[in-house]
């Protein structure tokens, strides 16, 4: 794998004027902090985008650590969140499959157990920042945390109910079902991603099973984007096309190449969304922050998709030097580093 290298510029303020425009734009923040972090149950206070169904962003102050305790982890539901049964449930698999099933909990429990720590990150976020704006939530840096996910590989779960190995589809469903004019969460993935060993039913998040997080059984898509990671899954249909339900088509996609800002790309020339790119995020000090003369320390974290993050260099001089951030997680794919 090619080394990654993430960067960012964090530009110091020198003369004055820009001084207390700073200090002004840093007592607004303030303010909308105060206003904006609301407590829910099972969460710290959070920014608060939506509350039913909730739209949870994390706070910058919330991240120092390499796994993102559930309580501050952001939440993100296109339509409000359903109800499980535990002992009810039960994972449907047909299509093109010699032995479709129904299993239960109890059954995914059975099989063999593996850990991931991966980076679940929403493909808005940071959209609050894009000009020009565009419609949809907008999140700032909060849309994004890393944790450990626990549950049976999705490939053995396929091969327990005997998955054609010509199929190259499959579509998820999760038990959320449409609201008015918000429609089924359905998503489609090639086989082969479905079959790499880090794809799993997670049936933990950091050893706890909240519901916010589609507990009892999540779909963990490590290094692809938050979209992909179905909650609730209760569906698993392999079959030879992506379906084309809302999420698929028109949702979720990006332009296959770079086009001027604002402009509206073509069906055609959009593609469904999938990997995640090489992303940096300074955690602390925040944008706008003061702080007394002297050393300051800067902390953040980088991520690149299926990659491991192999070096990350900072500049406090708006980009003419660059500085290595020292490295203080474990270099590995899928999770990001410290
Ligand atoms: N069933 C279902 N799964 C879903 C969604 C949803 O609305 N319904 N939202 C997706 C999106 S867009 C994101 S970014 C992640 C958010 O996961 P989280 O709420 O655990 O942070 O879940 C994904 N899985
Ligand atoms: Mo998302």
């Amino acid at each position: 794998m090619a080394p990654v290298t993430a960067g960012y510029t964090h530009r110091m303020r020198t003369n004055r004027r820009e001084l207390f425009a700073s200090l002004l734009a840093a007592a607004a923040a303030t303010q909308v902090h105060a206003a904006d972090d609301i407590a829910i149950p099972g969460k710290r206070p959070m920014i608060l985008h939506n509350d039913r169904p909730e739209d949870l962003e994390t706070p910058l102050r919330y991240f120092n650590s390499f796994l993102t305790p559930v309580d501050s982890f952001f939440v993100r539901q296109h339509i409000p969140r359903p109800t499980i049964d535990t002992a009810a449930y039960r994972l449907t698999i047909n299509g093109m499959v010699s032995k479709p099933a129904q299993l239960s909990l109890a059954d995914l429990q059975k099989l063999p157990q593996f850990t991931v720590a991966a980076t679940l990150e929403c493909t808005g976020n940071g959209r609050v920042f894009y000009s020009p704006k565009v419609p949809g939530i907008q999140w700032g840096r909060g849309a994004v945390g890393n944790a450990e996910w626990r549950g049976p590989k999705l490939g053995d779960v396929l091969k327990l109910a005997g998955v054609d190995t010509s199929s190259t589809w499959i579509e998820f469903d999760g038990a959320d079902s449409p609201v008015m004019s918000t429609p089924d969460f359905v998503r489609s993935m090639p086989m082969q991603k479905a079959m790499h060993p880090a794809t799993l039913l997670a049936l933990s998040m950091n050893g706890e099973t909240p519901a916010m997080h589609g507990f009892p059984v999540r779909l963990i898509v490590p290094g692809w984007d938050g979209t992909s990671w179905v909650k609730w899954v209760t569906r698993l249909t392999p079959g030879t096309a992506p379906g084309n339900g809302f999420f698929m088509n028109p949702g979720y996609r990006y332009p296959k190449y770079a086009l001027p800002p604002g402009t509206p790309a073509k069906p055609a020339e959009l593609e469904v969304i999938e990997g995640m790119p090489v992303k940096s995020s300074i955690t602390s000090p925040e944008d706008q922050s003061k702080a007394a003369l002297g050393a300051i320390a800067i902390r953040g974290f980088a991520w690149a998709g299926e990659q491991a993050i192999e070096r990350v260099e900072v500049s406090t001089d708006g980009g003419s030097r660059w500085h290595d951030a020292q490295l203080s997680s474990p270099k590995l794919p899928f999770a990001w580093r410290l």
